[in-house]
């Protein structure tokens, strides 16, 4: 709760979890000890308001509390996070508190709702959900970003970068399942747009080629955005998101292949050459052309992870995806469809150096009725981050977690 008084009426706004309300004291009409109550409060005290509901149209919430009696249940002295300006550093380390503020309140709201708007999404299609395991001894990416623990007498255990593998299997099972948990990368990078530990949806779906993958997931990105914008316009407007270019997110997204990028990029004064990986200010770059997300497919097989789908028209190719977010936000879904041929995966595995006995399982599906099959990974944060225009993904989870934060 908050106040302000002007010596004759006092106000109190508070917080149920539901909406915020305020309540009005006429000093006046209030008792004494009361009064001096509500002159003694501090912000983010927890208390109980007795009073008389009335309708008022300037009140955000269309009402406001006649207040006549008050009584303190939790006290808050000197609170740390007050009404005035802090830096981000002192609010990180007190995010356990700085949750509750207005805007966090709303990001959180947001973020509720993109999740839901996924499993919704999924279940509507008759995806099923197949959760992964979380310590695994494969590596899914690369092995350049792995948190690892010893795991008893088996050696070395690694917290999960993707459950991508897993789904692939369970989609022979399954036909269209899907994933969703949290994800692991030690990356050493202080960008806005990592963490070390973020949410991620994988839908990996049998018979499905790079074409149909990104059908699906323009579909999948326009029904979030629409779902954020039908049921969560008060928490945008707190945010004072404009929601216009939100607007604009319907299918189909612009398209273009890696190649077609880095000549577009040339033209823009980029200095990325062919074969190199999109830098983030090459991303951002590209994005800013376009008024919805685009796709950028089939990049050099070279930059891109081993089980990504060898392109049969250009073999210095494979079959996948980024969708770009507008807006400068950037990549907030990488997909492919798989290389389903187990001599051309074997050899990708070799070339990378990965450990192979770890993958003799994963081998095992392009052994036992190998099969046509693509999927794709979204970063919750990141989606959020760009729903709610915010500028780092940090403030897009209540807990963040990143090279410089373990606490709160
Ligand atoms: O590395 S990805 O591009 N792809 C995968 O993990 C595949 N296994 C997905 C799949 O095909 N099933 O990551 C996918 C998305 C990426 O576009 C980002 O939105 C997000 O995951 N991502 C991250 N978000 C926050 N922080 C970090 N470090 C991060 N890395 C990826």
């Amino acid at each position: 709760m908050t106040t302000r008084s002007s010596g004759k009426i006092g106000f109190v706004t508070v917080r149920d979890g539901t909406g915020y309300l305020q309540g009005v004291l006429v000093r006046k009409d209030v008792a004494e000890p009361a009064w001096d109550l509500f002159k003694s409060l501090t912000q983010e005290t927890a208390l109980s308001l007795t009073g008389e509901v009335r309708a008022d149209e300037r009140s955000p919430g269309g009402v406001e509390l006649s207040v006549t009696d008050i009584s303190v249940l939790g006290e808050s002295p000197a609170y740390p996070i007050s009404p005035k300006e802090h830096g981000t550093a002192f609010l990180f380390e007190h995010r356990h508190l700085w949750l509750r503020s207005r805007r966090q309140v709303a990001i959180m709201r947001v973020r509720h709702e993109v999740v839901q708007a996924i499993r919704d999404f999924f279940y509507e299609r008759d995806f099923t959900l197949v959760d992964t395991p979380l310590l695994t001894a494969s590596i899914g990416e690369t092995a350049g970003t792995l948190f690892e623990t010893e795991y008893f007498d088996l050696g070395k255990a690694y917290l999960a970068q993707t459950g991508q593998l897993y789904v692939e299997a369970a989609a022979a099972a399954l036909g269209k399942v899907y994933c969703f948990g949290p994800t692991f990368r030690a990356e050493k990078s202080k960008t806005r747009r990592h963490l070390t530990e973020f949410w991620m949806v994988e839908p990996e779906v049998a018979w499905y080629t790079s074409d149909d993958n990104m059908r699906l997931q323009e579909d999948f990105v326009s029904y979030i955005v629409a779902r954020c914008l039908e049921r969560r316009k008060a928490d945008l407007e707190a945010l004072e998101r404009d929601p216009a270019p939100l607007e604009c997110v319907t299918p189909p997204f612009h398209r273009l292949s890696y190649t077609d990028a880095v000549a577009k990029l040339q033209k823009l004064g980029s200095d990325v050459e062919w074969g190199h990986d999109l830098g983030a200010d090459d991303e951002t770059l590209l994005a800013q052309q376009f008024d919805r997300p685009v796709f950028v497919y089939n990049y050099p097989r070279r930059v891109k992870a081993f089980y990504m789908k060898e392109n049969p028209d250009d073999p210095r190719t494979v079959l996948c995806n980024d969708c770009l977010a507008p807006e400068g936000y950037g990549e907030i879904i990488g997909g492919s469809q798989r290389e389903d041929d187990h001599d051309k995966l074997l050899a990708r595995i070799r070339e990378e150096k990965l450990p192979e006995d770890a993958y003799e399982w994963y081998l095992d599906l392009r052994r036992y009725g190998t099969f046509v099959h693509s999927g794709f990974g979204l970063g919750v944060e990141r989606t959020v981050a760009w729903i709610c225009g915010i500028p780092h993904i940090r403030e897009a989870i209540a807990f963040p977690r990143t090279m410089t934060r373990l606490y709160p």
